[in-house]
């Protein structure tokens, strides 16, 4: 790196993959790896909520050091987990960040909850930076924290990456307080997106609604004496890791079980966590408009469906589970013969090795989500399949993993995830597709997805935060 010292790194995000948790399915993906390995190289600590709930604010922070990297984790109080995390995060931010106006709330007490925690984090993480980290805060449960921890006299270099989409301007100014979010998060040095259509909506905003200075090539807003950067870092997955676990007895075996299962039957799949951003119900309207168009064709394709429950806690998740096993339920009661059920529906997690099975023994991946700052799931499901026989993916166009893999229509098969013909239509497409056509399709895909892996994100994230300009420290160093 230029000669640069290599600087330590604080990580602060809301959950941390302490040791304990890094089996627990679907965690926080390749992510955790690879925030482990970024922390290996340069040292440095992991700060979030430990995920446990007290009964009333603590002030005490549980330190550990385990494969070289430290973690630190703080309790919350039940009071603070109901109005930062199941409200104003997961109840505002993700509907609003999602465009769903319609699920979103807005609650001043919750507003304040999410403030307050956002202080809470930094009181506690100061005394752990040092003058020269790099610190790197993680996603929408903390978009305000930059500027408590500049209130609280950090001087660092701070960046902050968004993992999911940002929404455009005519939604996103329904949030009350939207300038005061949008000014705390100028505080940052560097901010990150997964896909250049949401840095576009974010850097629409800051012209249109703020008046500030923007760059649209380089992503530099100039606001208030100040310039932070606005750039794109499209998150990709662990491909070694993932390989490896593929190459494990355990894939072996859930890839048997499903060839087994399924027999002479073509299996195609989904995975993904039970959130209505996934559009699961409208899946399953397109699959029943499949099976509507193509009733004979029962008996040569099963559906399965992995997605474990997620955020119980909050209602629109209550209510999505609901839906989803009614609509399940009616095309298995409409369609299912006594040897045979279209749709297998499993509300649990896997491990990588286990989804690497089922992806590769899965000849359609179906991703279909209404909205999603990228979907790693795609990107796993094409980096499972055989080279020489490779399945079909079918990717929603309203995923930030779309851009990438989707181009022109020559990898993934691109679909209107609202559309229940247009999923009906790609899924005939892929039963139907040449063998030529499947193996050129996964040849445009899988070299961006193993060289633009999560390490090489992780990489220019640091890299770049490195290089924006040194800390202010007090002196006015504006220099461009
Ligand atoms: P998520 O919304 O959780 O993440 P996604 O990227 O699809 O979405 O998945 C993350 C990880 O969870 C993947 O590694 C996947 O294998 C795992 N996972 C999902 N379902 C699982 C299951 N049933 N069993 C086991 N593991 C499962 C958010 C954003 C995304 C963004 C990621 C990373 O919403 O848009 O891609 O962060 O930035």
């Amino acid at each position: 790196m230029e000669g640069r010292p290599i600087a330590r790194l604080i990580i602060i995000s809301n959950r941390v993959a302490t040791p304990d948790a890094r089996g627990a399915a679907g965690a926080q993906g390749g992510l955790a790896g690879a925030l482990n390995s970024a922390l290996k190289d340069h040292g440095g600590i992991w700060f979030g909520w430990s995920g446990q709930e007290t009964e009333d604010a603590t002030d005490t922070m549980q330190l550990r050091r385990a494969d070289g990297v430290t973690t630190a984790t703080i309790d919350l109080s039940s009071r603070d987990v109901e109005e930062y995390y199941n409200g104003y995060a997961n109840s505002t931010l993700w509907p609003l960040f999602h465009y769903r106006l319609d699920l979103t709330r807005y609650e001043v007490e919750t507003a304040k909850g999410y403030e307050r925690v956002n202080r809470h984090f930094a009181e506690s993480v100061v005394p752990l930076i040092e003058p020269d980290d790099l610190v790197w805060v993680h996603d929408y449960h903390l978009l305000p924290l930059g500027e408590q921890l500049r209130r609280s006299g950090v001087a660092n270099r701070i960046g902050f990456f968004l993992h999911i989409p940002w929404p455009p301007t005519r939604l996103f100014v329904s949030l009350p307080d939207h300038e005061l979010l949008v000014r705390s998060l100028l505080e940052y040095d560097l901010i990150g997106f997964q896909s250049d259509e949401w840095r576009e909506s974010f850097l629409h905003y800051c012209r249109e609604e703020l008046g500030a200075e923007v760059d649209e090539a380089s992503g530099a807003i100039r606001f208030g004496g100040k310039t932070v950067t606005a750039r794109t870092y499209p998150i990709g997955i662990d491909w070694d890791h993932f390989q490896e676990q593929g190459r494990t007895e355990e894939a072996r075996i859930a890839e048997q079980r499903l060839v087994s299962s399924t027999r002479h039957r073509t299996a195609m799949i989904g995975v993904d966590r039970l959130d209505y951003s996934k559009g699961l119900p409208e899946r399953i309207d397109g699959i029943a408009r499949f099976f509507d168009q193509n009733p004979e064709r029962v008996r040569d394709l099963v559906y399965i469906q992995i997605a474990p429950p997620s955020r119980e806690d909050v209602k629109s998740y209550q209510d999505i589970r609901a839906l989803l096993e009614q609509k399940a339920g009616q095309i298995n009661g409409a369609r299912s013969e006594v040897d045979l059920v279209p749709i297998r529906y499993v509300n649990r997690g896997y491990s990588h090795a286990e989804l690497f099975g089922f992806f590769r023994a899965a000849k359609i991946g179906l991703v279909t989500p209404l909205r999603d700052g990228m979907n790693l799931v795609a990107k796993e499901y094409v980096a499972a399949q055989d080279p020489e026989d490779p399945g079909v993916l079918i990717l929603s166009h309203f995923a930030g993993a779309a851009r990438q893999l989707g181009a022109e229509d020559r990898g993934a098969v691109l679909v209107n995830s609202y559309s229940p013909d247009d999923i009906s239509r790609a899924i005939q497409l892929a039963l139907e597709m040449p063998l030529a056509e499947r193996k050129a399709r996964y040849a445009a895909m899988i070299g961006t997805i193993r060289d633009d892996n999560v390490q090489g994100w992780t990489r220019a994230f640091c890299d770049d935060l490195a290089a924006t300009r040194p800390p202010a420290r007090g002196a006015d160093s504006e220099t461009d």
